[in-house]
């Protein structure tokens, strides 16, 4: 951790969606052949990554991640260093799951210290009912186990708010001193449980956790920290990344195979709970009908009794 430069920008929070997580598929003569060397008692091959949405890239604030394995696996904790536009992960073969620790250490201009994230290795798809266990997988048996995430920048120092306000715009785009708002915009993401079977575990204390919904707080605050209103402007999409690097302070617009974060997935969330909103009000309604006849029937009866007696 470098000591701070500069000046916190004050009331301003800065996210950065990534995901992270688990992709396993068993050895299979056809589908998934066992490479020379691998020993005998391996029955997957698998993949724990983290990486940014639709593969943006994410190493302008996350710099390194340590990634610490089963005791078992020889050369248990690496590091891996961050390749610009590339997920941080590893590739490995075993027979068991087990929990992996993430180590999420971040640019020096930050000043942040490093994060643990836990994670549970997925070798085997599980859950109450088959359809449970099948969308664990994907693309013919792979067993994922997916995590939406979201990074906060809380009042960032300056030299990191300006790396992170540029480092989340595609090349082409005219940067914010030009007068351009690439980034700006306010996002509201709720993160979706779909294909995400495994529950975050969320001990970052600088991380917002995936079962949280809210509005964000726009990023495009002046640095006087005087801050503009979200701008409803129409983006212009300059590329065809389907939205993501224009936009890659926010979740993509659409799903894509492999890629199940979007804003689609997020609005059919929000159309899922405005429905389930709709019913618990037509169960309490009726509920309330059907104690109003109980009590008049109660009333009548009361009255037959008060008569006969
Ligand atoms: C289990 N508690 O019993 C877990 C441990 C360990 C997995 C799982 C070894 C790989 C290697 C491997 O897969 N360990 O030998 O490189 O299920």
């Amino acid at each position: 951790m470098a000591p701070p430069t500069g000046k916190r920008v004050k009331g301003v929070q800065i996210f950065r969606p990534f995901v992270y997580g688990t992709t396993a598929r068993p050895f299979d003569e056809k589908t998934n052949p066992k490479p020379a060397g691998v020993p005998d008692d391996h029955t997957h091959s698998w993949t724990v990554f983290i990486k940014g949405i639709d593969n943006v890239d994410i190493t302008y604030w996350l710099r390194r991640v340590q990634f610490k394995l089963h005791e078992s696996i020889p050369n248990h904790v690496r590091m891996v260093e961050g390749i610009k536009g590339q997920p941080f992960q590893i590739h490995e073969t075993g027979w068991g799951e087990f929990e992996i620790t993430m180590k999420l250490y971040y640019v020096p201009e930050s000043s942040e210290k490093p994060q643990t994230l836990y994670h549970h290795l997925r070798l085997h798809p599980f859950g109450r009912t088959e359809e449970e266990k099948e969308a664990m997988r994907l693309n013919g048996g792979e067993v994922i186990s997916w995590v939406y995430e979201e990074q906060i920048f809380n009042e960032p120092y300056e030299p990191f708010y300006d790396i992170l306000i540029s480092g989340a715009l595609p090349p082409s785009a005219p940067t914010l001193k030009d007068g351009g708002g690439g980034g700006g915009g306010s996002g509201a993401a709720t993160p979706t449980s779909a294909n995400t079977p495994g529950a975050s575990s969320n001990k970052g204390g600088n991380k917002k956790g995936h079962e949280r919904s809210h509005s964000r707080a726009s990023v495009s605050t002046n640095k006087d920290g005087k801050n503009n209103e979200p701008k409803e402007e129409p983006f212009v999409m300059q590329r065809s990344e389907g939205g993501v690097l224009e936009r890659s302070a926010i979740i993509p617009l659409v799903n894509r195979p492999g890629h199940p974060f979007s804003r689609e997935t997020e609005q059919l969330e929000i159309q899922k709970l405005k429905e389930a909103m709709v019913k618990v009000d037509e169960m309490r309604k009726h509920m309330l009908e059907e104690m109003e006849k109980k009590q008049k029937r109660l009333e009548a009866l009361r009255a037959e009794n008060a008569k006969a007696a």
